[in-house]
């Protein structure tokens, strides 16, 4: 009987060379070189409806990449490079949904991509050297290489208020935007989170809503965007120089389309440090913290720029109590994900937005008419919680990944994750994981380092096909020295001083306490990666 039902199991499996989960800008890329390049026969599973992955789900008001356009794109192609032409200085949600359209249109990637497929279990079986993927849907997949493209960015975080269920209006995460829009004319809106997403959505729906009341945990720097259409000089620009924008944004720490200038902020006087905020205050974007080398690395250097943006805050914001709330921050600049917006904090300055310190009342429970604090109740028609994301090891313990002797992902990191070049995990042959923890992932500009990822992962199973290599795992000592060195990245900043900060997941209850990304520079990590991959992929044991 078992031996029956084992047959019929396995005759149900479909089998691929290589099964990737998610087709957002990694899956895409993946299925393109595993396919079109290696010849392997490549299914992509994909659980929402279209493609995207961040993009097709991010549909909140105001979703926009705080990377600029020309940086923000695949740049291995100089054709494809060359072919596609952004309008603004930022891409909006709904701009780079169609530039990945386009991009698997180019590619005829659709064919091979599954969507509305949602992986629930992948377990590796040592007897066939492959992985079998089950999903959601019923269908069962069997493959010698995973590729995980699930984003680090994926897994929403809605907090676990009492009574939320309660709630009579309508209630949103901003990570799962109904595909509709939402109509906020005449509704009391409030909104929770102050991270770089409401940070985005605040102007947006304070200028469609009735009254948006918003809920700051922790106040944020704010730099602004200063997006705007982009001029046909710059057009002509991008068009004309891929391969020196592709140098920059592989030679930077962060993969940005521009350098950090090599002096200390006590290299200048105070008079010309003024000079440099204010001139990068008036250019906008990320760019902000690129005047000076040590913004993130020393705190007197760092409390300059904290003190110009707090500065800044109070110049903007008209009522006095207001803007103390916004500017009373407790971390230092750039040591939570820098924000970048679009009249943040002018839309304090509007009658119908009220800020409400939750320092001061702390949320008690949601009940039928809107929110409780500790001081009084919020009467609200809609709820946005723009409360942000289990990140990084969430998406992919989401997946129920099994690796080799029954051992589950969740039991192996419960003290927190550990990987080789944020790719690689001992015990999970052959699963390879694109902008893993590990990797210097949400702290670049996304496209280059899932560029690089997915590179590497594919000339490390070209290796093994050349080679006759029928399994890959790292070995023990060298995910030690790589966590170490991740460790090591991180203290060399002010990155883990921060109370509060999803790269040490502090935003999740349980969560365990540890810096994820590598802080040392995609730059130094794309050198790291080159070098074991020139050594035969030293770090990784071959059978
Ligand atoms: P973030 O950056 O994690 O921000 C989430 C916000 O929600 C932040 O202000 C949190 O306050 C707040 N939050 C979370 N839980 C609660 C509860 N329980 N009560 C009140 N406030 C809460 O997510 P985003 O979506 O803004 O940005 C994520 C990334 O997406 C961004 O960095 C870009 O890379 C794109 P806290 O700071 O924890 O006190």
């Amino acid at each position: 009987m078992a031996t029956a039902s084992k047959a019929a199991e396995s005759k149900a499996a479909q089998v691929f060379d290589a099964i990737v989960i998610g087709a957002g800008f990694a899956g895409l890329y993946q299925l393109h070189c595993l396919r079109d390049r290696l010849g392997l026969s490549v299914k992509v599973l994909e659980r929402g409806g279209g493609l995207g992955g961040t993009w097709y789900w991010n549909r909140y008001p105001g979703a926009r990449c705080d990377s600029e356009s020309h940086g923000y794109c695949f740049t291995f192609s100089k054709d494809l490079y060359e072919a596609w032409e952004w309008s603004e200085r930022y891409p909006g949600q709904a701009e780079i949904l169609r530039y990945l359209n386009f991009v698997a249109d180019r590619l005829d990637l659709k064919r091979d991509i599954a969507f509305d497929t949602t992986v629930r279990a992948a377990r590796y079986d040592a007897t066939t050297n492959r992985w079998r993927i089950d999903t959601a849907q019923g269908e069962t997949f069997e493959a010698t290489y995973l590729v995980t493209a699930v984003g680090c960015l994926s897994t929403a975080n809605v907090p676990a208020i009492p009574g939320r269920q309660t709630f009579a209006g309508a209630k949103y995460h901003t990570g799962d935007w109904p595909h509709g829009g939402v109509d906020f004319a005449g509704k009391r809106v409030g909104l929770i989170g102050t991270g770089a997403t409401g940070i985005q959505a605040t102007p947006v729906i304070a200028a469609a809503a009735r009254h948006l009341t918003v809920f700051q945990r922790t106040a944020n720097y704010s730099v602004p965007a200063r997006n705007t259409p982009l001029s046909a000089d710059f057009k002509t620009y991008a068009k004309t120089h891929h391969a020196e924008i592709r140098a920059i944004t592989q030679a930077t720490t962060n993969g940005h389309p521009f350098t950090i200038d090599d002096r200390s902020v006590f290299d200048v006087t105070p008079a010309e440090r003024e000079k440099i905020y204010e001139d990068a205050w008036e250019k906008g974007g990320l760019q902000f913290r690129a005047g000076f080398r040590d913004i993130l690395t020393d705190k007197a250097a760092n409390d300059t720029a904290a003190e110009f943006l707090k500065r800044k805050i109070r110049n903007v914001v008209r009522d006095a109590k207001t803007a103390n709330v916004l500017a009373d921050i407790d971390h230092p600049y750039s040591a939570k994900r820098p924000p970048i917006d679009s009249g943040y904090f002018e839309t304090f300055n509007r009658p119908n937005v009220t800020l409400v310190d939750l320092r001061a009342e702390p949320i008690e429970a949601i009940v039928p008419s809107g929110v409780v604090t500790t001081k009084g109740t919020y009467d609200l028609d809609i709820l946005v919680f723009a409360t942000g994301f289990d990140a990084m090891t969430g998406p992919l313990l989401g997946l129920g990944l099994e690796g080799r002797d029954g051992v589950n992902l969740r039991d192996f990191w419960r003290s927190g994750p550990h990987t080789y070049l944020g790719m690689q995990i001992p015990g999970f042959p052959n699963l390879f994981v694109v902008t893993g923890p590990g990797s210097p992932s949400v702290l670049t500009n996304m496209p280059v380092a899932i560029e690089q990822n997915v590179e590497w992962i594919t000339d490390c199973i070209a290796h093994m096909r050349a080679n006759g290599l029928s399994r890959a795992e790292p070995s023990g000592k060298a995910v030690e020295a790589w966590d170490a060195e991740v460790q090591r990245a991180a203290d060399a900043t002010l990155l883990p001083t921060v109370k509060h900060s999803w790269y040490l997941g502090a935003n999740v209850p349980g969560k365990p306490r540890v810096f994820m990304p590598y802080a040392g520079g995609m730059n130094l990590y794309r050198k790291r990666c080159d070098d074991a991959a020139a050594n035969g992929f030293e770090g990784i044991q071959f059978t």
